[in-house]
């Protein structure tokens, strides 16, 4: 099948080593439906190409941008200086160092005025960038907000059906 070109959602990750686990937020997209744009850009080895994504992303029709990167990461704060949208960031686990913590404090302490929505290190991030996606897709697509609610829905049955076999 063909890769989206056009579509709400972008996602960026700095290196193919950090798609194990962003396919976390490509499945989670694909089960609500969406299908995202996914890139390997990053800002510190493809700076220009990085920075002219951020900033005709708008223009081409993408809502959200997803942006994933380990170490010193700052690709969702290049994607947020270089566009209006709302950014995703996703800190990633680095082989060596300090088990994610460099990643995630490089994208969530951006400095005032240029903020980036910062999930959890890893997977649990990378799932919950998917579903804070369709949150903000939601407020403007009543198809979207459905899918919203039978999510959480789902999720809560799943919960208490656990609960319900623990205690039976
Ligand atoms: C970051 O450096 C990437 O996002 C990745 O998490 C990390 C290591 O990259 P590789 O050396 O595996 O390509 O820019």
């Amino acid at each position: 099948m063909a890769k989206p070109t056009q579509s709400s959602v972008a996602i960026l990750m700095g290196s193919d080593s950090d798609l194990p686990t962003m396919e976390a937020c490509i499945k989670q997209l694909k089960d609500f439906g969406i299908h995202p744009i996914v890139r390997i850009l990053s800002a510190h080895r493809t700076p220009a190409v990085a920075c002219e994504f951020a900033a005709t992303a708008g223009e081409n029709g993408v809502k959200v941008i997803i942006a994933a990167a380990g170490m010193a990461a700052h690709l969702a704060g290049a994607m947020a200086a270089h566009s209006q949208l709302p950014i995703i960031g996703v800190p990633m686990q680095a082989k060596e160092g300090p088990c994610g913590l460099d990643a995630l404090l490089s994208t969530v302490q951006m400095p005032p005025g240029m903020p980036v929505g910062t999930m959890a290190i890893g997977k649990a991030g990378a799932k919950n960038a998917a579903v804070f996606a369709l949150q903000i897709l939601a407020l403007s697509d009543e198809t979207l907000a459905k899918t919203l609610a039978d999510f959480r829905t789902a999720q809560t049955e799943k919960v208490l059906k656990k609960d319900a076999e623990l205690n039976s």
